[in-house]
């Protein structure tokens, strides 16, 4: 496969761009090789500078729920940028995906736009802050947030990938308000509350877990959590970022069935603009600026264009909502595919799936949390990710990410994925 642009792209991005890229996890730098530069994509594909074509599964991260470049969203941006791209003042979209978004979200009473997940989330953290006057939180090991300050404290994803969980940069003051618990571990969580009691203000959790590689909250232990932010008063967020309208029409929560106090969102209600969303209680949300004293602001929150494209997205999900049969129907394909053929190759890899977002682990040991994801092969994984992509399947490049399946992937995409999955399992052995 000839990826010459690509190579003098790269290095000619080196040279402005800190290592080529303007997020870290695109550099390839846990799998090795050449990133690619990607000229366009389309439904279920992308065309990368040398004319190569994948079938992708990476969908922006999560963004592309219907593929790249669906005509429904494309329509509706080029209507909106007619009256132009960003006014700096309230405009009626605004209120119509506010609507919509507590429409979909139960739980949601309130919400405010903002430009990315990280900004929903560290805008989320701060109400709750506001609101029970306490300054602690707690997060879980291999859950990832974003990139705020408080949240790169044995975070996952790309910090994980890149082995820098606890980033240099954030202070001790910081870092000393965050505390860590064990996913799925309800002892943790009990242990952190009771020795900071009436001082933590909020647990925020990824009740799908998209950034350890994927894995699913043990029913037994939402609830508890659920249970003990009402005894102790503590505000429970769910970072719906990825999860949101990915893994079911009402995302994890759900799924779960329990009701967070705030939730946070963002790539698929963009409709693969910049736009993240946090929201909840009417109480706590109404202690942010200017109703209430908590300041969080963005230049560009609610935009015209990112709310058309978002808008979009959202109004197909809630007119359309049996799209998600088909999509866990392909999801099933697939995994029973790969299960076939590591059966068939007497491989046990773990494969932990929820809805349309998957991961297969280089560990033949359950994986459930963090401690047990990182005992996967990352080497392994290298190898097995160079192999799909040389037959033209773009996976994520870092074993703790999700694999996303859209509307747009067809069964032939599902057999060539599968066949190719065999072909690299056998020759990575
Ligand atoms: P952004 O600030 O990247 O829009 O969102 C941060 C974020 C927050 N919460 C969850 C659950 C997330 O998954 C993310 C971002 N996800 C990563 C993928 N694992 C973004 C990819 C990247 O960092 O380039």
């Amino acid at each position: 496969m000839n990826i010459d642009r690509s190579k003098s792209l790269f290095e000619e991005a080196k040279k402005y761009i800190p290592g080529g890229v303007n997020s870290p996890v695109r550099a390839f730098k846990s799998v090795g090789g050449n990133p690619l530069f990607i000229k366009r994509g389309e439904g279920s594909k992308m065309i990368d500078v040398d004319g190569n074509e994948y079938i992708d599964y990476i969908g922006s991260w999560g963004p592309h729920l219907f593929g790249h470049n669906p005509q429904f969203i494309k329509d509706a941006l080029l209507k909106a940028i007619d009256d132009g791209t960003s006014f700096g003042a309230p405009t009626a979209i605004e209120i119509e995906m506010a609507k919509l978004l507590t429409e979909l979200i139960p739980s949601m009473k309130m919400v405010r736009m903002v430009n990315s997940g990280t900004e929903a989330t560290m805008s989320a953290v701060r109400v709750a802050r506001g609101y029970t006057g306490r300054e602690k939180f707690i997060k879980f090991e291999g859950c990832y947030h974003g990139h705020a300050d408080c949240f790169l404290i044995k975070a996952g994803s790309g910090a994980l990938t890149l082995g820098v969980p606890t980033s240099p940069g954030v202070t001790r003051g910081n870092a000393a308000d965050t505390l860590l618990a064990d996913y799925n571990n309800i002892d943790s969580v009990k242990k952190l509350v009771y020795a900071n009691k009436d001082e933590i203000a909020a647990i925020i959790i990824e009740p799908v877990a998209g950034n350890m590689g994927v894995m699913k909250v043990k029913n037994s232990f939402i609830k508890e959590l659920r249970d003990i932010c009402d005894e102790e008063g503590i505000v429970l967020i769910f970072d719906e970022v990825m999860t949101g309208f990915r893994v079911s029409r009402g995302g994890a929560q759900e799924i779960v069935n329990i009701k967070p106090d705030l939730s946070t969102f963002g790539k698929i209600i963009g409709g693969g603009l910049p736009v993240g969303a946090f929201g909840g209680k009417k109480e706590i949300m109404e202690q942010i600026a200017p109703v209430g004293p908590v300041y969080q602001a963005g230049t560009l929150s609610g935009n015209p264009l990112a709310m058309a494209a978002g808008y979009a997205a959202l109004k197909y999900i809630y007119e359309n909502p049996s799209f998600y049969d088909d999509l866990e129907e392909k999801a099933d394909y697939l995994e029973s595919g790969f299960r076939n053929n590591l059966s068939k190759l007497g491989k046990m890899f773990w494969i932990n799936r929820v809805g349309s977002m998957s991961c297969m682990f280089f560990t033949e040991k359950e994986v459930i949390d963090f401690n047990s994801a990182v005992k996967s092969d990352t080497v392994l994984y290298g190898k097995y990710f160079h192999e799909m992509l040389n037959q033209g399947i773009y996976l994520a490049p870092a074993q703790f990410e999700a694999m996303f399946i859209s509307t747009a992937h067809t069964k032939a995409d599902l057999d060539k994925t599968i066949e190719a999955h065999y072909n690299s399992i056998k020759n990575i052995q």
